[in-house]
């Protein structure tokens, strides 16, 4: 018989097993990216992504180095800042990285603890505990380094009541197109050198105290041309869910190599967001113009069927629709997604973004790469650098 499956909010009472609780974590605070131009990039993110205006730092609120733009979308919040001159550090970013995510900041109730507890477990330092406050009160942050120069910042916000962090305010906006569904981010994957893969796996089961719960390797993930390897690691109640991925050696040049090269080291390589109605979100982020890869070839869409009914799961979707739009479907023995792939948001072909619907599947789509993987490849091709 057939099971009907709902969309859920998977990962919020999962607990890991083996994964240790000396930094318990809260969520995802905030994703920071460093732009070359925030007030052009903010209005992308609304446009295109639905995102809305949220708090804004900058020569009008007495900053003087950089502009900040805070964009939320239900859970999500996203910070695009821009140096304001030649001597702000972040210039450096942009110089090597182009556009791209400085920091995945977490939410902690102790950012003094999170700072010890991981300092002394072998982290670099970003940023000692600092204490910021205005008339709403006070957030302590502190900041590791991970991969490349990505930032992992603890924010401890319970004795703040303002709209985002000190220095920020409210940011009014006359233009405030809808919403796109996005509900929060899923997960967010690094790409790391040749053979830095279980170096960073290390790094957040020693450091961070996750959990290695699911690996791919280069026989499961490649195509005729290229391949890669990843393992996700997760923390402990499965809030936060961080896949690495390698190159691995195959025909031609990895799309992680690729990411490398342009990048200039590692990095952020792609932030999946959830919503709980994908039909609905893509066809609205379609006609915005957000650019998603090729759709999958028909041969993919005829084991769909297949693959579903092996697992006795009926697909609630309309599948011309997906088809239609380009979502792909997987599915394991909990249920199915569906997920879908923007081409890279940026000139350089660096991050990008993944839409996902979680229907009861709690993997990262295996039954999809290799589709996803041509699809990218074919990209590539366009661009020369297969
Ligand atoms: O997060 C994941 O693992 C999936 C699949 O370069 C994926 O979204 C893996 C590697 C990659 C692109 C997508
Ligand atoms: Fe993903």
């Amino acid at each position: 018989m057939s099971k009907k499956i709902e969309s859920v909010n998977y990962g919020l009472e999962k607990i890991f097993e083996g994964a240790q609780d000396f930094l318990p974590l809260l969520g995802t605070d905030y994703v920071e990216f460093y732009v070359g131009n925030a007030k052009q990039a903010a209005h992308f993110y609304k446009t295109a992504f639905g995102f809305q205006s949220y708090a804004y730092r900058g020569l009008e609120t007495g900053a003087k180095d950089s502009v900040s733009y805070v964009l939320t979308q239900d859970k999500i919040k996203l910070i695009l800042t821009t140096p304001l001159n030649s001597k702000s550090p972040i210039n450096d970013h942009i110089v090597k990285h182009g556009d791209g995510v400085k920091v995945v900041a977490l939410w902690v109730e102790d950012a003094r603890k999170a700072y010890a507890e991981t300092t002394s477990r072998g982290a670099k330092s970003y940023m000692e505990p600092t204490v910021e406050s205005d008339e709403f009160g006070e957030v302590v942050r502190a900041g590791i380094y991970t991969y490349g120069e990505t930032v992992h910042m603890f924010v401890e916000r319970k004795n703040y009541n303002g709209v985002f962090l000190p220095g920020f305010q409210k940011w009014e906006s006359d233009y405030n197109p809808p919403t796109a569904g996005l509900k929060y981010i899923d997960h967010m994957v690094g790409n790391v050198g040749w053979n830095q893969m279980d170096v960073w796996v290390k790094f957040y089961e020693d450091v961070m105290g996750f959990v290695n719960f699911l690996s791919f390797d280069d026989k499961q993930i490649h195509t005729e041309y290229s391949a890669l390897m990843s393992k996700v690691m997760s923390n402990g109640n499965g809030r936060i869910k961080f896949p690495i991925n390698e190159p691995a050696e195959g025909k031609k040049r990895s799309q992680i190599e690729e990411y490398l090269d342009f990048y200039e080291g590692a990095g952020v390589q792609h932030i999946a967001v959830a919503t709980d109605d994908i039909i609905k979100t893509v066809s609205q982020l379609r006609a915005n113009g957000v650019e998603f890869l090729s759709i999958p070839p028909e041969d993919y869409y005829h084991q769909v069927p297949v693959r579903l009914s092996a697992f006795s799961h009926e697909l609630a979707e309309d599948i011309e629709k997906l088809k239609s739009l380009g979502i792909m479907i997987d599915a394991d023995e909990e249920g199915y997604l569906l997920q879908i792939f923007t081409k890279p948001v940026e000139d350089r072909p660096t991050l990008f973004f993944e839409i996902i619907q979680r229907m009861g599947a709690k993997g990262f789509g295996a039954g999809n790469f290799k589709a996803l993987f041509e699809s990218i490849e074919r990209e590539q091709q366009k661009r020369g650098t297969l």
